[in-house]
């Protein structure tokens, strides 16, 4: 008896360490997962607790990160001058001085997109800045325009991976006469893009904005998408952001959305730009269309949107004493390429009348372009191929 119990705890000992053994492999062997990133809210305590101390050129100090320059590890309700600071995702996060970096080494896919999103406030009233990077690709997000009011915008960004193994940088490159001015950081998280398929009757790629970067359920104000040019390498599948300011993905959880779980608040009037190059046919005419609504965020009227198709440009308002949260609207085009651009950005400059420095604006989604003459369905291309085929096969045909 006791020998068969010793037996079945050995057994269940081994198991055990197999079990364990397999996990440590598993753990190994996974890139990285949707979704936060180790210690990326840092709310995971430093070795010695969290203190006041300036972490300063100590590696490791922060769990998961390295650290470089000014790095403070901040708390809520602590003062930044004559601010009492907020942090929005729980009770730490991480203030950037002078010249100063964070970073986090990732295993993820190499050559998969990836977008990575992050929560950040500005302390000082200077210009700040933050520079994300994944080397070699970079970019500069300017922090100077704060969207919201209570000071805290979480923003997306996009890179290829080069390599298996990456590091992500979170910088603040400015040199400020307070070397404890300096960009808040909190909420860092990371997710493998998928670029969805054109549907076979909408040339739009990701017209319902349902493919994009990570949104926390509890991230009440959506992500600010800021410039980018790289159709390629872009938060927003298929969309790039051509203008100076952000524009922002909002969610079905938190937001009125006209369709599925996601589309865009154009918040910055007519310096927030929305566009996508379509393929068409040239000469052949096209329809636009896309749902304009309201985003359910108190937003104050009149909202309204100027869309572009090629040559073609038209602003459509809102009408807001309709029932529906809202509407359907579009114009027709004729193409004069084999690529058209389309691009949407608000008339006006919106604030909300709950927060009054809040930025807000009309939402766009379901965005569709289609061929209105000369073919049933879009995918001009591969349609007008396939027509040479039957032609040729017809000919061919017809020769023998
Ligand atoms: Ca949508």
């Amino acid at each position: 008896m006791a020998g068969r119990l010793a037996t079945s705890k050995m057994f269940s000992a081994f198991t055990l360490l197999l079990a364990s053994l397999s996990v440590v492999v598993a753990e190994e062997d996974s890139t990285i997962q949707d979704g936060l990133l180790v210690n990326g809210d840092f709310e995971t305590a430093p070795s010695g607790g969290f203190s006041d101390d300036v972490l300063g050129e100590r590696e490791a100090s922060i769990p998961g990160w390295k650290s470089n320059g000014t790095v403070e590890l901040v708390s809520s309700g602590e003062k930044q001058g004559a601010m009492i600071l907020i942090i929005p995702g729980g009770t730490h996060a991480v203030r950037l001085g002078n010249d100063a970096e964070i970073s986090q080494e990732l295993k993820v896919e190499k050559g998969a997109l990836y977008s990575i999103t992050f929560s950040a406030a500005r302390t000082c009233a200077q210009l700040e800045s933050l520079n994300v990077s994944v080397p070699p690709s970079s970019s500069t997000v300017d922090l100077q325009t704060v969207y919201s009011d209570q000071g805290w915008d979480s923003y997306a960004w996009a890179f290829e991976a080069q390599d298996g193994h990456v590091r992500l940088v979170l910088k603040n490159p400015g040199m400020e006469e307070d070397p404890t001015c300096g960009p808040i950081i909190d909420d860092v998280a990371i997710k493998k893009m998928f670029t969805p398929d054109r549907p076979k009757d909408n040339a739009v790629l990701n017209g319902n904005l349902e493919e994009g970067p990570w949104l926390f359920r509890n991230e009440s104000l959506g992500i600010l998408l800021p410039t980018n040019l790289d159709e390629e390498t872009t938060p927003l599948p298929g969309w790039i952001v051509e203008s100076n300011r952000a524009v922002r993905l909002i969610d079905s959880y938190h937001f009125t959305v006209p369709e599925g779980k996601r589309a865009i608040e154009l918040v910055s009037g007519k310096e927030g730009i929305i566009s996508q190059m379509v393929e068409t046919t040239p000469k052949k005419q096209y329809t636009l269309s896309f749902s304009l609504g309201r985003a359910g965020d108190s937003c104050r009227e009149p909202l309204a949107l100027m869309a572009f198709a090629g040559d073609q440009a038209q602003s459509y308002h809102y009408i807001s004493d309709s029932n529906s949260p809202f509407q359907r609207a579009g114009l027709n085009f004729t193409a004069k390429a084999e690529r058209t651009r389309i691009a949407f950005y608000s008339v006006y400059y919106n604030t909300r009348a709950d927060h009054m420095s809040s930025l807000c604006g009309p939402v766009l989604d379901d965005v569709k372009v289609w061929a209105t003459s000369g073919s049933i369905r879009i995918g001009p291309v591969s349609f007008g191929f396939g027509l040479c085929v039957v032609v040729v096969a017809l000919v061919f045909g017809v020769g023998l």
